[in-house]
């Protein structure tokens, strides 16, 4: 077991206090750790060993910088809110340093991994000195996993550490299979804010320059600048998505944005199912969401990353290789999302750039229909409620919210009330279906089959999602985001598709998943909803376990399989007629000005694209008669 220190011995630079490390600690570790020491200079160095007592310090520490706040409404629970610079990931800053720069591809930032490292090494340069650089052995998914994926992110920051011990299984279990010779992935991570001697501390440190950066050859990641989410906690989207989507590309496997659910149906019969939609566009909710219609039961698995292998019975197999949920709060609410309010009703969660009631609890825009009289709003100020947004919610005066958009919770998963047993199984659960999805308010119907795996890859492929606040930059604009992995696919896109084709060739087709493309962000002419969403997505599931053995009616159209008359369960639901209709339809007009955004898209990213998504692409062409 790990415990005790040693503060000095040989290669451990002079005035640095190494502590948790016991004797036994790899030397490929350790030697790292100590290069990392000498080139960001912290003043002390400390193995995590994920225990409570290790969690109490960290609650202790940032209680006095007053990066967080406890919440009195909520068992060991916290507020926290950033540098208004530092709310979301930055795409723009996020490069894939291969070696070649054919195999980043048309979609990512390149730079020579060279070139890169001596501009980070630059920056790391005494960037830890003031404070604890903090050595955190990690695991994604469970450690008796047939391969466990470990990790060890080095980092500066203590929300990282207490958000990471959340989200991840980290600590002492996950150290001792790094020493027992397992492989591990070298994540390192500054907020990139020295503290010079007797230097007050600010709530928030981070530095305007900010790079994350992934060294994909290496299985190694390299933050610098920022302590928000994805950009921070490298377990999440930099380790399981753009590391292990090259692992997965090498290894015949796939690392995917997806959320994982079980289904079951009145009559008992069991499948899952895995849906990839954009960030904040619906999968935390999907995998808790609680069904409208009778004898329906959903079980959440995982709300945000899959991994996926074919098993040795041929069907593709998934597992959450997170611990925690790190949720969109805005939106979450007892009407919307009860399963996510029973989560954190439980306490032990982090809440960021939410606001602040004055009785120590939290509210964000959708929590309840109403504001209270006063808030402390994300960016610490007073709130009070005034006009109403497009979207009929309270602004204050000065017409903002009281919550960051990407505002999130910060919650254990196993606290989830319907998390389903096979969460911690080793290798997962059987397939049945997959999902992808966008947010687009015209175009793309509620719901609509594949003709085949190929035809779904294509679907995948060209998936179009308007931007979130989940990314700096533009909201609301259309994008390719293909898989919903523009951001995370860690390689060159049109070999990620060619990856996609070619497990399905690997495979038996009768076992694969079948693919679906859904939609529930489109709108009528005022600009509303034309799908009601949340719970009542329990009746496009239906229609997708019931394609699954053929009981449930489809049409065909030009691009792909809409449910055909009656088939959707739109009991009690109060739809007329139309509105069902303007769900569904496929519009060849919308559907002409689509194809020339999927011609561009093809174009962008260049030869790689494989012949079979070009032929994909030809067909739909054709039946829309648009060749
Ligand atoms: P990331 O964690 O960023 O990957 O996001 P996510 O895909 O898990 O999205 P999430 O479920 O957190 O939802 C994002 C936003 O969309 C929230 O504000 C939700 O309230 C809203 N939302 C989710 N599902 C629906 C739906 O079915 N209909 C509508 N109208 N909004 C939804
Ligand atoms: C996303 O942006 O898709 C998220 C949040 O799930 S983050 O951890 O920041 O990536
Ligand atoms: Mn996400």
């Amino acid at each position: 077991s790990i415990s005790g220190s040693f503060s000095a011995g040989p290669g451990v630079p002079a005035g640095i206090k190494v502590e948790g490390a016991p004797a036994g600690t790899s030397p490929a570790l350790l030697s790292w750790v100590l290069e990392v020491a000498e080139l960001t200079r912290p003043d002390r160095v400390v193995f995590t060993d994920g225990s409570d007592q290790e969690w109490d310090r960290l609650i202790e520490h940032m209680l006095g910088t007053g990066t967080i706040t406890k919440l009195a409404a909520k068992e060991n629970s916290y507020w926290a809110a950033s540098d208004p610079t530092d709310v979301a990931r930055v795409e723009d800053r996020t490069y894939i340093c291969s070696v070649d720069p054919a195999d980043a591809g048309a979609t990512n930032n390149w730079m020579d991994p060279t070139a890169m490292k001596s501009i980070m090494t630059a920056l790391y340069e005494g960037c830890m000195t003031g404070r604890t650089m903090y050595v955190m052995p990690f695991c994604m998914g469970p450690y008796d996993a047939p391969n466990p994926k470990l990790g060890v992110e080095i980092t500066d920051s203590e929300y990282v550490v207490a958000s990471m011990r959340i989200m991840t299984r980290m600590g002492t279990k996950a150290l001792e299979l790094i020493n027992a010779g397992n492989p591990w992935v070298k994540a390192l991570h500054s907020i990139g804010a020295p503290l010079a001697p007797g230097q007050q501390d600010v709530p928030w440190p981070c530095n305007d320059t900010k790079y994350i950066v992934q060294f994909p050859e290496e299985r190694t990641i390299w933050s610098f600048g920022s302590g928000y989410g994805g950009n921070a906690l490298l377990g999440k989207k930099c380790y399981s998505l753009r590391i292990a989507s090259v692992m997965a590309r090498d290894e015949g496997w796939l690392a995917e944005h997806m959320l994982i659910l079980k289904i079951t149906s009145p009559a008992g019969k069991v499948d899952y199912l895995a849906a990839a939609f954009p960030s904040a566009c619906g999968k935390t909710n999907l995998a808790m969401l609680e069904p409208t219609i009778p004898g329906w039961k959903v079980e959440t698995l995982g709300d945000d990353i899959a991994w996926m292998t074919f098993g040795e019975d041929g069907r593709l197999y998934a597992v959450n290789p997170e611990y925690g949920l790190f949720g969109v709060a805005p939106g979450t609410g007892w009407n919307t999302n009860p399963n996510a309010m029973r989560t954190i009703a439980q306490g032990n969660s982090l809440f960021t750039n939410v606001a602040l009631t004055d009785d120590g609890d939290i509210w964000w825009e959708g929590l309840t229909e109403e504001p209270p009289a006063h808030l402390t709003d994300w960016k610490g100020r007073d709130w009070t409620p005034s006009g109403l947004d497009e979207h009929g919610r309270r602004l204050d005066s000065a017409g903002e919210p009281s919550s960051h958009p990407n505002s999130r919770f910060c919650t254990p998963i196993t606290q989830c009330p319907i998390i389903a047993d096979e969460y911690f199984e080793p290798v997962g659960v059987p397939i049945s279906a997959i999902l992808f999805g966008g947010r687009r308010k015209t175009t793309i119907p509620l719901v609509t089959q594949s003709r085949d795996w190929q035809h779904g890859v294509f679907m995948g492929a060209t998936l179009s999602s308007e931007t979130t606040a989940a990314a700096t930059g533009a909201v609301g604009v259309v994008r390719r985001d293909p898989m919903a992995m523009l951001p995370f696919i860690g390689y060159n896109a049109g070999d990620y598709f060619a990856h996609w084709i070619d497990m399905g060739k690997g495979a038996d087709e009768s076992k694969l998943p079948k693919i679906f493309y859904v939609n529930w962000f489109r709108r009528d002419a005022d600009g509303g909803f034309l799908w009601p969403g949340f719970g009542e997505n329990s009746r496009v599931l239906k229609w997708v376990i019931e394609r699954l053995d053929g009981s449930a009616a489809a049409v065909e159209t030009p691009i792909g399989h809409v449910p055909g008359e009656g088939s959707l369960d739109v009991d009690g639901l109060g739809l007329t007629a139309d509105e069902l209709a303007a769900a569904l339809t496929v519009d060849r007009e919308e559907w002409a000005a689509e194809i020339p955004l999927i011609e561009e898209w093809f174009a962008k990213i260049g030869d790689s694209v494989p012949t079979s998504l070009r032929d994909e692409l030809d067909s739909l062409k054709l039946r829309l008669g648009l060749s």
